[in-house]
């Protein structure tokens, strides 16, 4: 099966408190310009959030949540940048819809009661990621009797529940939560075996941009995590994953393109991929994949068909 083309999201923190950059986008204007610099950068959809959602962080009033993204989201809609809102809280997530996001990044997976109607009401897609507990007790000594099921079960059971409040099957996505209270173990275990959770039929969005279990295993710091990142979200990628929720997208966003070339077999120049972008406006209804045959279509290069990278 071909791997799905690969989406980079890219990362708006708007917290003081974010485990790698809380504290640097908490003014909306500097927020939007790096936003806009993600977006050059490559990105086809940015994550914006108030809350921070690293182990141990304390929670935010939902006033407080809507007063730091909405402007920000405000100002990447009008730019033309398409926008998703990382928030548990339907309130939240209604105000960032009516200022012009349209996916809903719910680490939660529709906990809070009124999310789910929300979500079908407004025919916007949504991401529902695995987490065990909540943000603050989440790394307490987890334990699954097998984590790639466990976190199977739960996904498959949450989209029961986006389904029955109607929700289209076309928009949703699944995330493994990847760091979400998982250990080490948990989390290299779910991205090797990820063509499992792909195999639901929903794309799937992978976060493990900067994380810890990353640092863990070369002794680095959130800054010096980059050659992780890139090494997890090209191995999701040749898993299944579609969408790479980043805080460095050029250098991702080329790894991937390279991964993605390499498993099809095919590829193109950067002006061809972003004309290719621009008429994207979907993580899921649009997606297309690439050619059903992998073998090389000519020793040069094939390039300018339909179905390459929708990344930025
Ligand atoms: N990780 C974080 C926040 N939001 N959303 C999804 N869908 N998947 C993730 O893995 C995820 C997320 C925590 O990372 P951050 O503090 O750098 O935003």
């Amino acid at each position: 099966m071909a791997a799905p083309d690969p989406i980079v999201m890219g990362i708006v923190n708007v917290t003081p408190d974010s485990f790698s950059d809380g504290g640097r986008w908490l003014d909306p204007a500097a927020a939007i310009a790096h936003g806009l610099r993600l977006a050059a950068d490559g990105a086809a959809i940015l994550d914006v959030g108030g809350e921070s959602t690293r182990p141990g962080a304390a929670a935010v009033s939902a006033d407080e949540e809507r007063r730091r993204v909405v402007p920000v989201i405000q100002g990447l809609t009008q730019a033309g940048v398409r926008v998703s809102v990382d928030t548990m809280k339907a309130v939240v997530a209604e105000a960032a819809l009516d200022a012009g996001a349209t996916l809903v990044n719910d680490v939660a997976a529709l906990r809070d009661p009124d999310m789910a109607a929300l979500v079908a009401d407004r025919g916007c897609e949504v991401c529902l990621v695995h987490m065990r507990g909540e943000p603050r007790t989440m790394q307490d000594d987890p334990h699954y009797d097998d984590v790639v099921d466990d976190v199977r079960a739960f996904l498959t059971a949450r989209v029961e529940v986006a389904l029955a409040a109607g929700v289209a099957r076309e928009r949703i996505v699944l995330d493994p939560g990847i760091g979400f209270g998982k250990t080490v173990d948990h989390n290299l275990e779910l991205l090797d075996r990820l063509d499992e959770l792909a195999a639901l039929g929903f794309p799937v969005l992978v976060g493990t941009s900067r994380k810890s279990f990353l640092g863990k295993i070369v002794g680095r710091d959130t800054d010096d995590r980059l050659p992780g990142t890139i090494a997890t979200n090209v191995l999701a990628l040749a898993r299944g994953a579609s969408i790479f929720r980043v805080h460095d997208v050029a250098p991702v966003r080329d790894a991937l393109a390279v991964a993605a070339a390499t498993l099809a077999r095919t590829w193109t120049t950067p002006a061809e991929t972003m004309t290719t972008s621009r008429t994207t406006t979907s993580t899921t209804a649009t997606r297309t994949s690439r050619t059903a045959d992998p073998r090389p279509s000519s020793p040069s290069r094939s390039s300018g068909s339909p179905s390459t990278p929708t990344t930025g």
